[in-house]
């Protein structure tokens, strides 16, 4: 929406500056970066490879719920959950005790070796809160990744058919395989060619740009014509889609596309697969985000929340599919080691008890509120969209639909200089991110978002 001048003007006099946003949950006590930070990132530079970027120049020293504490004492509030890990907070009591208790007791043996319980523990957890009341089983792994590969190993075993479809804009991972799967060239595939082939890909709802809108049924058309043509169904293993995109830019799909996806896979013996690793597990809203879209997905791949901030994945599918496999055909070193293990049962647990999917319901509720009209206020703000606790802001340059990296990387800067934690996304950069632990308090969450929301009175008002 154009501003008139006197708008413009009222919108930044009724916006407090960033500086002055009171630091309650957060506490700056030195410039940022700090003097310890500051040495540690020489030592950086000098000693870890430059392909690992790091957003914040500022090093954590510890964290706890949703603020984290730097190695000069300055308190930051955290709105990414070490991105969409640490969905029951970082630190959380009971899985610090899980693991303290369980790496006391052993610190690994190999589930293939030597079986243990918690590693069947998860598994059941798993069957009672993906989507679908059929039989399940599910193989746990380390990385979202290797979760993805493994997916889409069973998909082929199951169907003998070679090729993957993805969805444009979509990430999967940054192995081999997975940056086949995975859309954009730079940083996470440019020189590290070639890539496995019979990955192809076709287009996804994106109601803000693909000229569909809210018609998911004639976007989803759309992307089967596509297919059709550049693969035919009889030699599709598998369709993998992220039922909301993360790194592509939180872009929900119109209703109606998925389930289209949905049934036309089934039609024709083609195995549907929800990458959950960053919607999963509360996030959302509900436990899994496949449960807005009417989809019971044949293999689910999670990650991140699962194991509490414990490195754990997992692919869980009907257990028709997931019985194709030939013994030994998938597993691992660490797969399901015995500390994630108990890590994610802790974490499933807070889940459970503290009913996180209303909780991330409720963070969807509490930013829209707050942020639902920003793209009336601001030329630049195009779109605010999300599900739950997993909700976005896309910037373009005003009066165009031409996406906007730069002023997201001078908004993400001051925040991020004013105390946040915060991440960018979007195929173009240009989508600003929140990903909250979902035990964050009203009184935190209302903090940051009153310095993102003064950050982009001030860079838009430029
Ligand atoms: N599938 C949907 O979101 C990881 C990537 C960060 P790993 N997303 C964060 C980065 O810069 O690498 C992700 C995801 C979806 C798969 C993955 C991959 O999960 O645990 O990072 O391998």
């Amino acid at each position: 929406m154009m501003m008139t001048q006197d708008t413009a003007t009222l919108t930044r006099s009724n916006t407090t500056a960033i500086k002055d946003v009171p630091q309650v949950a957060r506490k700056l006590v030195t410039e940022i970066p700090g003097p310890r930070s500051r040495a540690l990132m020489e030592e950086h530079t000098q000693y870890v490879c430059p392909g690992v970027g790091s957003a914040m120049p500022v090093f954590a020293e510890s964290a706890s719920g949703s603020v984290i504490t730097d190695v000069d004492g300055n308190r930051f509030l955290d709105l990414a959950a070490g991105i969409a890990v640490t969905g029951v907070g970082n630190a959380a009591p009971e899985v610090v005790a899980a693991v303290q208790a369980e790496v006391t007791k052993m610190t690994h043996t190999n589930f293939a070796t030597t079986p243990y319980a918690g590693y069947v523990e998860v598994c059941k957890k798993l069957s009672e809160h993906t989507p679908g009341s059929f039989a399940k089983k599910s193989v746990l792994l380390n990385s979202g990744a290797e979760a993805v590969e493994n997916a889409v190993k069973i998909a082929r075993r199951y169907t003998g058919r070679p090729t993957v479809i993805v969805m444009d804009n979509a990430f999967h991972g940054r192995t081999n395989l997975t940056m086949a799967m995975t859309t954009k060239s730079s940083p996470y595939k440019r020189g590290f060619g070639p890539f496995a082939p019979d990955v192809v890909s076709a287009p996804y709802s994106y109601p803000l740009r693909d000229g569909f809108g809210q018609d998911g049924v004639a976007a989803a058309k759309a992307s089967i014509e596509r297919m059709e043509l550049l693969v035919g169904h009889g030699d599709i293993a598998a369709i993998i889609a992220e039922p909301v995109q993360g790194e592509g830019g939180f872009i929900v799909p119109a209703n109606g596309f998925l389930k289209t996806l949905y049934d036309w896979a089934h039609g024709h013996g083609i195995v549907f697969i929800s990458d959950e690793i960053q919607a999963g597990f509360c996030r959302t809203g509900k436990w899994f985000a496949s449960e807005y879209f009417d989809v019971e997905p044949d293999l689910i791949t999670t990650a991140k929340a699962l194991g509490g901030g414990m490195p754990i994945s997992a692919v869980t599918g009907r257990a028709e599919i997931m019985d194709a496999v030939q013994p030994g055909g998938v597993g691992g070193t660490y797969g399901g080691n015995p500390v994630s293990c108990a890590a994610a049962m802790a974490s499933i647990g807070i889940m459970e008890r503290e009913d996180l999917p209303a909780r991330a319901a409720h963070i969807g509720e509490v930013v829209h509120e707050r942020f639902g009209t920003l793209s009336s206020r601001f030329d630049c703000v195009a779109d605010v969209r999300g599900l739950g606790a997993m909700q976005a802001i896309e910037f373009v340059k005003p009066g165009t639909t031409e996406p906007d990296a730069d002023i997201v990387s001078r908004i993400v800067s001051a925040v991020r200089a004013a105390g946040l934690v915060i991440l960018t996304c979007g195929i173009s950069g240009n989508v600003i991110r929140l990903l909250p632990p979902l035990v964050i308090s009203d009184e935190e969450l209302g903090e940051g978002l009153d310095v993102l929301e003064a950050a982009i009175a001030e860079c838009s008002a430029r």
